[in-house]
């Protein structure tokens, strides 16, 4: 067995005594706060059990006649005040939350639009197009000129057309013509193609007003559009233009955990979602006067360290080190060494504020969109980000001092490989004149690939923190699939070594021979969660690169959220579904009182889409499901070649990692 990191792997699922975490680390510091009496995410859960009716979609609170609650064995005739029926709630309730997360993701790409639109007009400070290739190949998919032109110039048209995207009332959003024609033709028939990302988010939170869509199918149908307009359009955005102005992934080392903050050095955390805070940050913590201002205060450095999907964005960017993922935001500020915790938008506990308070750290609030009471608000603009970006490595510095005597920082780190872009991915295949997919169709031709699998998305206190992710991927990869990640799901990989070329070790031979051939690793980092986006050009460069079908449905191919939690992850899961993907959610089911919506989300979105959107907490069956889906797959494309199958076989798994 090769040595995964710095700490040996398998440890941690029989070590991990409290049950609520695989992570050591993790579990080092629930109990410090156990005994010194902080709570957390994990506590509160215990303390806070879910509704059970809000937790299966049965109460609806759309207008003030109600709230009501479709409870009991009678739960399908009954309706609410205002006569609506289960499915009706049940439907209206994931059309909510699927317009909440496309609204979430879009809004981020909206702010990058605009920040490249402003870069390109010179009005920001920090900023500037930093890759020109992708730019031309955005510019090129966009229709926009490029010969003769400055790439100002053409970042400006892009960008202008990027925010024309948000607002458009007819047509059909630009990177729809990515898909593969099929599927664009099938979203065409059903009426289902976004005509702008702003218009299909409001017509969702309309028709789900009391009183107005109430049809549970023609609800879900709208909740595809919207959710489309999210993977094909907001996030799409967002990707594209992070890699314009930011530079495209290539993959960088980097070591990830709690252990990667230091005692004699200035801790800095940026948390959130969106590059252009984290961007200057990381250009402002190595600032030499800065460094020099540091030293004066009687700090050895100043170091940055991330969570959450910021922490993957400039993970793949710089190789900054993240500290941990959601689950861990808490539990890096109780080692009494985080100086500063600046935070822009989504996934940011409010519970950081009083929890800050309680240690010397200084909670920055930065987006014009998100405060928290308690925490110090600096307000980030583009047009002096620079400006900004030190002024608050500056605050951290001053506080560096008022650091107490009492920390504690856990030992552990594992180093990780991350930034495995669509434009990598294709070049580490094929090598620079030849960059292609043909080497991944093949080896899923002949079957040393089984199929590949996303294993994205949150964590959950509702389950054991990591547990799902590490098992799940462990199992894949040693039975021939390989997996990509983002969001959490990848930071929960790196923690336990799953993202290094000796993840090998644990690969199955088919998979292993593929990846010692390509020096592609078997656990592939994509990035954050708006890089699920990423995917969805994999699969329709897989598609285009030939004999795997000719749509993303045809694919030996399954998205997993092991630990979902969020909004997002719902709209990711239901954009994934409408491009033609098996999509499976762990923890709970937001749908479960409803039967009809279970079953239309499933098989009737499957008859449709050729992709389906199940939940199901165990994550066994996740397994299985997934592995049936795609031999079923294998086999429509009569590339069944597999001979014998390895059954699911998580704990000798994980004896065998002992
Ligand atoms: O967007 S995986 S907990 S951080 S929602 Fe949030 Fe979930 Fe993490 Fe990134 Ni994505
Ligand atoms: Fe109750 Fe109908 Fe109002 Fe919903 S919309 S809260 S079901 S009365």
């Amino acid at each position: 067995m090769g040595d995964l990191g710095k700490y040996v792997l398998p440890a941690i699922v029989h070590v991990n005594g409290n049950g609520k975490t695989i992570d050591p680390s993790g579990a080092e510091m629930l109990e410090l706060a156990r005994i010194d009496g902080y709570s957390t995410a994990f506590s509160r859960a215990e303390s806070m059990k879910p509704c059970p009716i809000g937790a299966e979609g049965a109460c609806c609170r759309v207008c003030y006649m109600g709230p009501c609650r479709l409870v009991g064995k009678n739960a399908e005739q009954m309706t609410g005040v205002c006569g609506a029926t289960l499915s009706t709630i049940v439907a209206r309730n994931l059309s909510r939350a699927v317009a909440g997360g496309a609204a979430a993701h879009s809004d981020h790409g909206r702010d990058l639009a605009a920040t490249l639109v402003a870069a390109a007009k010179g009005e920001t400070e920090g900023y500037e197009i930093k890759d020109v290739a992708k730019l031309l190949s955005v510019a090129a998919q966009m229709g926009i000129p490029t010969d003769g032109r400055s790439k100002e110039e053409i970042g400006l048209d892009v960008g202008l057309k990027a925010l024309s995207n948000f607002g458009q009332q007819t047509g059909e959003l630009t990177f729809i013509s990515r898909a593969p024609k099929k599927r664009q033709e099938l979203w065409r028939k059903y009426g289902v193609v976004p005509r702008g990302i702003d218009r299909e988010v409001v017509q969702s939170m309309h028709a789900t007003h009391m009183g107005a869509d109430q049809d549970y199918e023609h609800i879900l149908m709208h909740t595809i559009r919207t959710a489309l307009s999210d993977g094909w359009g907001g996030s799409m955005l967002a990707t594209d233009i992070s890699d314009i102005l930011f530079g495209t992934p290539k993959p960088v080392l980097s070591e990830i955990g709690l252990g990667v903050l230091k005692t004699d050095e200035v801790n800095v955390i940026v948390h959130g979602h969106e590059p252009t805070l984290s961007e200057m940050i990381v250009v402002a913590s190595m600032d030499p006067e800065l460094i020099a201002y540091a030293k004066t205060k009687g700090a050895n450095g100043i170091n940055l360290a991330g969570i959450c999907c910021t922490a993957n964005e400039i993970l793949m960017r710089h190789g900054i080190p993240p500290a941990g993922n959601f689950l861990d935001q808490e539990l890096v500020i109780l080692t009494g060494v985080v100086d500063l915790m600046v935070v822009d938008i989504q996934c940011v506990m409010q519970a950081l504020a009083p929890l800050s308070q309680k240690f010397h750290t200084k909670l920055i609030t930065t987006s014009p969109k998100a405060r928290i009471e308690g925490a110090t608000h600096v307000e980030f603009h583009e047009h002096e980000a620079l400006t900004t970006a030190k002024q608050i490595i500056r605050m951290a510095i001053d506080n560096f001092q008022n650091r107490s005597k009492n920390s504690h920082i856990p030992d552990r780190v594992s180093d990780m490989t991350a930034g495995f872009s669509h434009e990598y991915i294709e070049y580490m295949l094929g090598g620079k004149y030849r960059a292609s997919f043909r080497p991944l169709n093949d080896a899923i031709i002949d079957g040393r690939i089984q199929g590949a699998v996303a294993i994205v998305g949150c964590n959950n206190p509702r389950v054991v923190h990591d547990q799902s992710h590490f098992d799940l991927v462990k199992e894949f990869i040693a039975n021939d699939y390989l997996v990509v990640q983002t969001g959490c799901g990848s930071l929960a990989s790196g923690k336990y070594g799953l993202m290094l070329g000796e993840t090998l070790e644990y690969a199955g031979p088919g998979l292993r021979s593929i990846c010692e051939a390509t020096g592609m690793p078997p656990v592939l980092h994509l990035g954050s969660c708006v890089d699920n986006s990423r995917i969805l050009t994999i699969l329709s460069a897989v598609v285009a690169e030939g004999g795997l079908g000719d749509d993303i449905s045809d694919l030996p191919a399954v998205g997993i959220a092991p630990e979902w939690m969020s909004e997002k992850a719902l709209s990711i899961g239901a954009y994934c579904a409408a491009s033609g993907a098996y999509v499976l959610f762990g923890v709970t089911s937001p749908v479960k009182a409803s039967q009809a919506v279970v079953d239309l989300l499933s098989t009737g979105w499957e008859e449709k889409f050729g992709g389906k959107m199940e939940f199901e907490p165990d994550p066994r069956k996740i397994y299985e499901k997934a592995v049936d889906h795609i031999q079923k797959k294998r086999k429509a494309l009569g590339i069944d070649t597999k001979k014998e199958r390895v059954l699911f076989d998580m704990d000798a798994r994980r004896e065998l990692s002992v």
